[in-house]
């Protein structure tokens, strides 16, 4: 099976079709983490390119978005399939404003399969939401994802909430997001970036200290 099929199956918004490819893929007994890696998401940055020369406009791009949710559907019960117990509780979602969900979908689903709690707060994520779900969850992380340059502030502003409240001292906070940078993540004071999904799930057990 050639991963550049299902890579244009993502670039066409052909959501069936990456389906069955996929599912084919994981009977097969492919990695899921390659069918990610080398399929899904090289599709998904061709997408961003043509949107970005204005080859491609949102109808194109919601349902090459649509396609990729399809197909992740079905690996991320793969990829949840865990090691024993779990290696720390985190917040997860897309602050206030964004709705862009996929690259926080999938940094979810690798901490998820790498073995931590996940609590997937959605898009569009409030800092007073993130705040009640950690409280409520007891969580060690929090994670906020950003892909718009006008709503990266609300991580900070998420921060600073975190800052006046006893839950700060115990709690680590992890950004991301294709305009966040490692500069911008210390700026604002959070605790690690990472730039893509594998990363974040390394700079999380850092943070947690726990063995990788
Ligand atoms: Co939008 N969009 N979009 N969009 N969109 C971008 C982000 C944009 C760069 C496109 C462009 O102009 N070139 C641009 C932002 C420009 C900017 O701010 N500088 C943009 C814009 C402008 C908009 C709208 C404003 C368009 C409009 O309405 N005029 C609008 C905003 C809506 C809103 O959020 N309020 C909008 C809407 C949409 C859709 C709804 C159509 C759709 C989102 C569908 C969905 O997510 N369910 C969409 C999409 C799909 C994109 C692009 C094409 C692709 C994003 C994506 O999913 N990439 C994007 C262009 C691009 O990025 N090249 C674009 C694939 C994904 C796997 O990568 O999300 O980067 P990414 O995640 C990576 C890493 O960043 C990292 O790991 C992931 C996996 O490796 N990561 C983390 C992410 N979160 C992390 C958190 C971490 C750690 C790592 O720790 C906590």
């Amino acid at each position: 099976m050639e991963l550049g099929d299902v890579s244009n199956f993502i670039i066409e918004g052909n959501a069936p079709a990456a389906e069955q490819w996929t599912q084919s893929a994981i009977d097969e007994g492919m990695d899921p983490l390659v069918i990610v890696n080398e399929g899904l998401i090289p599709g998904m940055d061709v997408v961003g390119e043509r949107f970005k020369n204005g080859e491609y406009y949102l109808p194109e791009v919601l349902v090459s978005a649509r396609a990729m949710k399809w197909a992740m559907n079905l690996v991320r019960p793969l990829l949840a399939e865990t090691q024993g117990a779990s290696l720390g509780k985190v917040v997860i979602g897309t602050v206030r404003g964004d709705l862009h969900d996929i690259g926080k979908n999938l940094v979810s689903m690798m901490l998820d399969g790498a073995g931590f709690e996940v609590v997937d707060l959605g898009n569009d994520v409030s800092p007073e939401q993130f705040l009640e779900a950690v409280e409520e969850s007891d969580a060690n992380m929090i994670c906020m994802s950003a892909l718009l340059t006008t709503t990266m502030p609300i991580m900070k502003t998420t921060i600073e909430m975190l800052e006046q409240s006893e839950i700060r001292q115990n709690l680590r906070v992890m950004v991301g997001g294709a305009p966040v940078t490692q500069h911008y993540a210390s700026d604002i004071g959070a605790d690690g970036y990472a730039p893509e999904a594998a990363t974040a799930v390394e700079v999380a057990k850092e943070l947690l200290g726990v063995e990788k």
